[in-house]
Parts: structure tokens; sequence; C-alpha cells
């Protein structure tokens, strides 16, 4: 079975693997304080065919707004509350808005938050019966080999012990989730990119529980090995394995949306080539500016299937 199989299913609906969700008169999802009883998840989120996903609060509310603002001349029955409406405010965890046919919430820094996001998003839209889903992940990330602004798109997620699946633990067992996104939903995105003007790559992306020696930084609170132990390694990873570049979540994102059968993507701004450093040394504006741009790729994808472009 390719990776393309294993993310498809016919209408693009996520499938959940989870016979106890039978018995279970309301669902709480804790985190988002949100329930499928006293909510019209149907009504509310049948429509969506976008999740965008995010590490930050402040990053996602910023998309939010420019999505909102690149709609809402072009579609006039947009809510124009629509970009300050937190839908996930009652959970006090995490922020959510829906911009017609787009969901867009943060997840946090690595794999803990991230996981309890996609079991409560992945079911929230299983409920409303959400079809045609494309689950985005839209991230910073350290470039191997990529310089600062590059936009990084992952083929598979690796763990940190370079293994290309994610190892999900339950009850004292390891499970092994593909990671490998979907090739289809990559060429798309990567032409967007293309059309944008802006650099990309596309290869393979570790992810780790760490920022400093997970991902072979020196310049941690502890290293415990050389400078040239590190460069070897990031060779090695580039050459060896084409990874262009570390972040924190990829793997996870991608194995769960390859478990519920929805596509995925990883699309990640690198802040700096890690073959020359460590630290994130640029200023405010330019690391945002890179964001920015990639912001505008993901607004064009998203929003081209809704303007017919
Ligand atoms: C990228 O940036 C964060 C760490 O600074 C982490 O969430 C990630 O994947
Ligand atoms: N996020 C990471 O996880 N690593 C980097 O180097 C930059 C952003």
């Amino acid at each position: 079975m390719n990776n393309y199989e294993i993310a498809m299913n016919s209408e693009g609906s996520v499938q959940l693997q989870n016979e106890n969700l039978k018995n279970i008169d309301v669902d709480f999802l804790y985190h988002f304080g949100i329930d499928n009883k006293t909510t019209d998840l149907e009504k509310t989120f049948g429509d969506v065919n976008f999740v965008v996903m995010g590490g930050s609060e402040g990053r996602m509310e910023n998309f939010a707004k420019a999505l909102y603002n690149h709609l809402k001349d072009k579609l006039p029955n947009l809510d124009p509350k629509c970009a300050e409406t937190d839908l996930a405010k009652k959970g006090g965890r995490y922020v959510m808005f829906k911009i017609a046919n787009t969901l867009i919430l943060n997840h946090g820094m690595g794999f803990g938050s991230l996981s309890i996001a996609l079991h409560e998003i992945l079911k929230l839209l299983h409920y409303a019966k959400a079809k045609n889903l494309t689950f985005i992940r839209m991230g910073t990330c350290g470039g191997v080999g990529q310089e600062a602004g590059t936009i990084c798109i992952t083929k598979t997620g690796y763990t940190q012990l370079i293994e290309p699946y994610f190892p999900y633990a339950a009850c004292g067992k390891v499970i092994k989730l593909p990671s490998t996104a979907c090739d289809q939903t990559i060429k798309i995105f990567s032409e967007h990119v293309e059309r944008a003007g802006l650099t990309f790559a596309i290869g393979n992306t570790v992810s780790t529980d760490d920022f400093y020696e997970g991902q072979g930084r020196t310049d941690g609170a502890f290293c415990h090995y050389t400078s040239e132990q590190k460069l070897d390694w990031l060779r090695e990873l580039s050459t060896v394995h084409n990874v262009i570049n570390f972040e924190m979540e990829a793997c996870l994102f991608i194995a769960s949306c390859n478990r519920a059968k929805v596509k995925s993507l990883c699309a990640c701004a690198a802040m700096l080539n890690r073959l020359n450093g460590d630290q994130i040394t640029s200023t405010k504006e330019v690391l945002g500016g890179y964001v920015d741009k990639l912001m505008s790729v993901v607004i064009e994808f998203v929003s081209s299937p809704l303007l017919e472009i």
C-alpha cells in the first residue's frame, strides 16, 4: 500500500477506529470546552474542508484575520465576527476559529499538546460529518542545509532516532504508525509555493521531543557531544536520509492523519540553516516575514477551491 492509499478514503471524512465512542451519550471535548450535545456539530462544522494548525495562539489568530480579510469581499455571507470568535475559549487551552471552509487552531509545542488537539479535532469533525478534509500544519523549523526563509515541505516525518514512523505508546506497548504525507497534496501545495516565487524544499523532517539536545544543538543547558559530532550527524541526516529540517510535531501530525485516513501536509518556514549555527539571531520582523509568506501561500491553497481559482 503506498502512502497515497493510506492517506485517502473515498469521501475524505475522518475514519475513527474506536468502538467505545458508540457507547458514550455525550462526548466532552474537554480541552476545547465543546461537547456533541450542547453544540450542533454538524451545523457548526459540517462544511469544514481544511484544518490549519500551528504552534502559537498569536500566529493562528493572525492567520484567521488574514484569511477573513482575503475572503470577506468575495464571500458576502461570511460572518463578520468569525475571525474574533474563539470557538475553544471555554476550554482555556487552545484557540479555534472557523473562517468559511477552514478550521484554524493552535497545537502548542511538541507531541503532548498536539496529540490532545488531534484526538479532539478528529472526533469533532467525525461527529460533524465533515468531508473532503485536508489537514495542514503551518510551522517554523530549523533547516538542515536549507537557508532561512525556505519553505520545508515534509515527505516523511522521522523520529529523533531517524525511524520513518511515529512510535505511539499505549498501555505499555508501542504501535508504529506510518508517517509519510500525501504525495498529491504535496504536489498541489508546492505548485502554489512556486507560483508565489518562494524558495522551497521537499524532503524528510526529523520531529524531536526537544529543541536543544534533541536537535543536536550545542547551546542548551546541557551538551554531552562536540560541535564536530553535531555537524557529522547533521551532514549524515542530509546526505543519507534526505532530511531537510527539524521541528517538533510533523511525524505525529502526519501519522495521526494517516490513521484517520485524511490528507495531510506539513509546511514550515526555516528560521536558520542548522549547518551554520544553533542560535536564532534574526530580528522578529525578519522571522515574522518568513512566516507571513508561508501564511499567504496557505491562504491561497485553502481559498482556491472556494473561489474556484
Ligand atoms: C517549531 O518551533 C517550535 C519550537 O521553537 C516547535 O513547536 C516547532 O515544531
Ligand atoms: N523550531 C524547531 O523545532 N527548531 C528550530 O531550529 C527552529 C524552529
